[in-house]
């Protein structure tokens, strides 16, 4: 009997972390056709990067116990909505945007909630436009629905994320408020170059469209 219990956790356990596989190679494939589409289409790549990630057991342990949570499966699927995350880079702003409404529009994907950092940072100056999804999968003899966090930022969003996780870890969480002042003086500064280079983007934008509609006028004549 334990043998057989054994055998239907280890199979239970494998399911349950392959599910995720398969939702990130879903998404990934979304994200894909359309940064190839978008590129034939409008000539232009809004995707710089895009990175994913399943949660390692340890890290979805943690989780559990930090909130509490009950350690079943159907309850770590239920509540630990972040096991399959991707986060896409782009280069502006108006992208994060565009390539979060793309995505929201599809109808296989069920937006559950979408957290705008962006728009309202993090006191310590964090932003990031945050989409957590379902996405059906299709197996032999169920079909699962899968959560999926999506982390949506720009170059210098991800820039200065990703030196705050180092300092945060360096710090072993307890990072000096100099330190904290220090980082949060940084997110204002991405902040201007974001606003900045968005500017730039688009007066080029409206000068590739006069040039356009200079070169359609003389087609006519
Ligand atoms: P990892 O290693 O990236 O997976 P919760 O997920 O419950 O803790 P909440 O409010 O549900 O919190 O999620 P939130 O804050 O919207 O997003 C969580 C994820 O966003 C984090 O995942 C980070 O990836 C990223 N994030 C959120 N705040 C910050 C921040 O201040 N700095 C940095 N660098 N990243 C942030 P994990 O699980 O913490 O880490």
């Amino acid at each position: 009997d334990i043998e057989q219990q054994t055998k239907t956790l280890k199979t239970d356990l494998i399911r349950f972390m392959m599910s995720y596989k398969f939702a990130l190679q879903e998404v990934n494939t979304k994200i894909d056709v359309l940064k190839q589409e978008f590129q034939y289409i409008h000539d232009y790549n809004p995707i710089e990067h895009v990175k994913s990630r399943v949660k390692s057991p340890e890290s979805i342990l943690k989780k559990v116990q930090r909130k509490g949570y009950d350690l079943s499966l159907p309850c770590v699927r239920e509540n630990i909505r972040d096991i399959a995350g991707i986060r896409i880079t782009c280069s502006f702003i108006s992208d994060i945007y565009e390539i979060s409404n793309m995505l929201q529009q599809q109808k296989d994907i069920t937006v559950v909630a979408c957290k705008d950092y962006i728009k309202r940072p993090k006191p310590n100056g964090y932003r990031s436009l945050h989409l957590i999804i379902q996405i059906p999968i299709f197996m032999s003899d169920r079909v699962d629905h899968v959560y999926v966090e999506i982390q949506i930022r720009t170059i210098a969003m991800d820039f200065w994320a990703s030196l705050e996780h180092k300092i945060y870890y360096k710090y072993k969480k307890e990072v000096p408020a100099e330190m904290l002042d220090e980082l949060k003086e940084a997110a204002n500064t991405a902040t201007q170059l974001d606003k900045k280079m968005e500017s730039i983007h688009k007066e080029i934008s409206e000068l590739k469209e006069t040039d356009q509609d200079e070169e359609d006028f003389q087609g006519f004549s």
